[in-house]
């Protein structure tokens, strides 16, 4: 999967063009901010996860074109239920032989695999109608490219909640009422999405200029909007500097939809290429393709419980793992990494999931 690329600024990748004449009876929904570049004032590494618009109105048997503009999917959910998790370990897949680089056995194994569900991974295909009997997915982009956009038919009335399954916390809705119930023009909706999308342009753009966290020995990962919506991919501060011995806190903004992870490596660059090949990909032998995550990277490279402590020499290769984390306590990752330092010197980092995100702390005797 190429990921980094549709990660960072997405916006070369969809418009909100009606298709055909404006009485067609598709609508057109933006996942990910509907432009082509980042208008001025606003960085290269800011994204938002956001549905333009959030929400939609349509008559029965109308259908919604989805253009996926970043990595995101849409996930429309069996009627009650929420949306499904990017991935769950799957017990009857443990994790087996997955050394460091000194050859010692990281403590994961045995764990299930982090599989991605079929309905988030690959999908249920474009076209497909939805009522609420069954889920519909887009599956994941993949491969290089734009990915294509994702049609739903709704033939019956109803109000329905999808999701992004990649960023917790990043859902819109779609209202299906009978033909005779009037519903707004196509018109109207893109200026409802152009509303939306201006509000966080400027959110974006004062994020830019935040300070970090107020504590000395802490890094955010971000600033993010405290939930849905703008989002920096970076490392606040991007250099920090602390005495050995001194516990850091690495998190995550709080309420954010994001996914990151703070890993450390003697080569970051190498790393974050390694990172980018293997982070999802398909299970050996499995056909159709069973996606999972790479448990070097969804999994902490420490126990959970054991006190962190680094020195650059970290499982012979300089190694050090947050594992996955994310703003949303519901799930099962957590929000926060603390390492101390036991050696004089600069470390880097990068996230697994962003390689292109990258940091650096400073420990001083
Ligand atoms: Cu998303």
């Amino acid at each position: 999967m190429h990921r980094s690329s549709k990660f960072a600024f997405a916006f070369a990748l969809c418009s909100l063009a009606l298709p055909g004449a404006a009485s067609a009876a598709t609508k057109a929904v933006s996942a990910g901010p509907p432009l082509k570049k980042p208008p001025p004032g606003v960085p290269k590494d800011a994204d938002v996860n956001r549905f333009y618009p959030q929400s939609i109105k349509v008559h029965a048997g109308d259908s919604v074109r989805f253009t996926i503009a970043g990595f995101h999917t849409i996930n429309f959910p069996k009627k009650g239920e929420g949306s499904p998790p990017l991935a769950a370990p799957d017990a009857t897949r443990p994790i087996s032989a997955v050394n460091d680089a000194a050859g010692a056995p990281f403590w994961f194994n045995g764990q299930g695999t982090p599989v991605i569900p079929p309905i988030v991974g690959l999908g249920t295909g474009s076209g497909k109608a939805y009522t609420g009997a069954a889920a519909v997915g887009s599956g994941l982009p993949s491969g290089s490219g734009p990915p294509k956009p994702f049609v739903v038919k709704f033939p019956k009335a109803g109000s329905f909640t999808y999701y992004c399954a990649v960023h917790p916390g990043m859902k819109a809705s779609v209202s299906v009422v009978s033909k005779s119930t009037p519903v707004p023009s196509a018109k109207v909706d893109a200026a409802r999405a152009k509303t939306q999308l201006d509000k966080d342009i400027a959110t974006l753009k004062k994020l830019d200029k935040a300070k970090g966290p107020a504590d000395p020995n802490t890094v955010e990962a971000g600033p993010d909007t405290r939930g849905p919506g703008p989002v920096l991919l970076r490392f606040t501060p991007a250099s920090l500097t602390t005495k050995v011995g001194t516990p850091v806190t690495l998190e995550m903004t709080p309420g954010t939809t994001e996914d990151h992870t703070f890993t450390f490596a003697k080569d970051v660059k190498a790393a974050g290429k390694q990172a980018e090949k293997t982070f999802v990909a398909p299970l050996p032998g499995t056909g159709p393709p069973t996606l999972a995550f790479d448990p070097k990277y969804a999994f902490p490279s420490e126990a959970p419980g054991t006190p962190v402590s680094y020195d650059g020499s970290n499982h012979g290769d300089g190694y050090l793992n947050s594992g996955v984390l994310d703003g949303d306590p519901k799930t099962v990752f957590p929000q926060k990494f603390t390492v101390s330092f036991s050696a004089p010197g600069t470390y880097s980092y990068f996230c697994a999931i962003h390689p292109f995100m990258t940091g650096k702390i400073t420990a001083a005797s």
